[in-house]
């Protein structure tokens, strides 16, 4: 028996599921669940001395690859001048600068410590902004597991088949409403039905917890008009496509300035960082300026700010994103080419670092589209993968994540073992 089984059996005793987050259970793709020992640049070891090219990334926190040498320094360095203060640091005022300079739409940003609490603290603030209740979200987005988004969500949510949690109390689900991603018709009937009801719209601008889905052109532009034609704020999830698609995430990418928007991942340069931030007269709500509660005592705290200016000033050359994207156009072009010599049904798509594929003949503009890709060949194709030591997210409605240490050479390895992993799984 492996040690990761092993190790796994004891956890399974004192941890539900032997996990701390469901999805790396690996259930979806009934296989062990990798324990690891360390990762370093694109590569991430396990207990049992197994090496895997990393295209988890922690889930899209890592933008440089596990262990950057600037950021350890800069941790380091944070480490030796205390671990919490629970007061103001200058780290947060210079990843405040850092962010408001960044981000076109934001103006003012409170950090927080993860994107669940980000998005729930935005939902908030939209509520008092607007003195309405009813928020609309899209089928198959994850927005964190905060009680308002466990409807018809995405990542594990959809992993495991559980379309609303249990706990969620009915008369707060009834305040999420869903619409289809890409059906701008289907936001403008709700809005008419609500009318004057609606306090935000909650978009991931490109869906990354079903796989990856791309808006469809001008869909995000409507949303925007639709949300200030009724009065409601339009809200971009960027938890994961903040300074992942772009220097200034999805918004600068495709040009739709949202009132609010969500970070979290790559701003903590692997460590515990959510954000909300957006317009000043919004922002200026939130306490103590305005009256919109919400606190935490390791808010800004300054060893992840640390990480996290280092990891964002590490992005900083313009030339950074279009090296990043070009690597992984290569490792979608080249996955698509080996299923098209296979004649698998395939279907994929990136933005910048960010990527995802289905085996579906496409299109895949949403969630229920998303669902009728072949899991089965997905489970098979990931194992085959992990056999050849290339690790993926375990789970068909998840996202991809390409780092800036996954240089031309280990995409070029990639592509060659995950085409044998893909002839391997058809046969099988
Ligand atoms: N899709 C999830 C977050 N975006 C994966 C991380 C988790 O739930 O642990």
């Amino acid at each position: 028996m492996s040690s990761s089984r092993r190790f796994m059996d004891r956890a399974r005793k004192v941890l539900p599921g032997g996990v701390n987050s469901p999805v790396r259970a690996f259930q979806a793709v009934a296989d062990e669940a990798i324990i690891v020992r360390e990762a370093h640049g694109a590569t991430l070891t396990d207990i049992d001395g197994r090496h895997y090219t990393d295209y988890l990334m922690s889930w899209g926190a890592l933008l440089h690859g596990h262990d950057h040498p600037a950021i350890r320094a800069a941790v380091t360095a944070a480490l030796g001048r205390g671990t919490s203060y629970g007061l103001t640091c200058e780290a947060e005022v210079e990843l405040a600068e850092l962010v408001v300079g960044r981000v076109p739409s934001v103006e003012m940003v409170r950090f927080v410590t993860s994107g669940t609490e980000a998005t729930m603290s935005a939902i908030r603030l939209a509520r008092a902004a607007t003195g309405r209740d009813l928020i609309i979200k899209f089928d198959g987005a994850y927005h964190g597991h905060a009680d308002s988004f466990l409807v018809s969500a995405g990542s594990g949510v959809a992993t495991f088949g559980l379309p609303n949690s249990p706990g969620v109390p009915a008369d707060l689900a009834k305040l999420t409403l869903t619409c289809p991603f890409n059906d701008a018709d289907a936001v403008r009937d709700t809005l008419k039905r609500h009318a004057g009801k609606v306090a935000a719209i909650i978009v991931e601008p490109f869906l990354g917890n079903v796989g990856f889905v791309a808006p469809a052109s001008g869909f995000l532009t409507s949303l925007r008009s639709l949300a200030t034609e009724s009065g409601a704020l339009l809200i971009f999830d960027e938890v994961i496509t903040g300074f992942r698609v772009h220097a200034g995430g999805a918004q600068a990418l495709l040009e739709v300035s949202p009132d609010l928007t969500t970070l979290g991942k790559v701003i903590g340069g692997g460590f515990p960082v959510g954000a909300y931030g957006g317009r000043r007269d919004l922002m200026e709500q939130v306490a103590p300026s305005g009256s919109v509660y919400q606190a935490g005592t390791l808010a800004g705290n300054p060893v992840a700010m640390a990480a996290g200016l280092a990891a964002l000033q590490l992005a900083g050359a313009p030339a950074f994103y279009d090296t990043l994207a070009g690597r992984t156009r290569n490792l979608v072009e080249g996955l698509r080419a080996a299923a098209e010599t296979l004649g698998v049904p395939f279907t994929a798509g990136y933005a910048g670092a960010l990527w995802g594929f289905y085996f579906h003949p496409g299109p895949v503009p949403d969630f229920t589209a998303a669902k009728e890709c072949d899991s089965r060949l997905f489970g098979r194709f990931h194992a085959a993968a992990r056999q050849r030591g290339v690790l993926l997210a375990p789970s068909a409605f998840e996202a991809a994540f390409v780092s800036a240490a996954h240089t031309d050479d280990i995409i070029a390895d990639t592509v060659e073992r995950l085409a044998d992993a893909l002839a391997r799984a058809t046969r099988d």
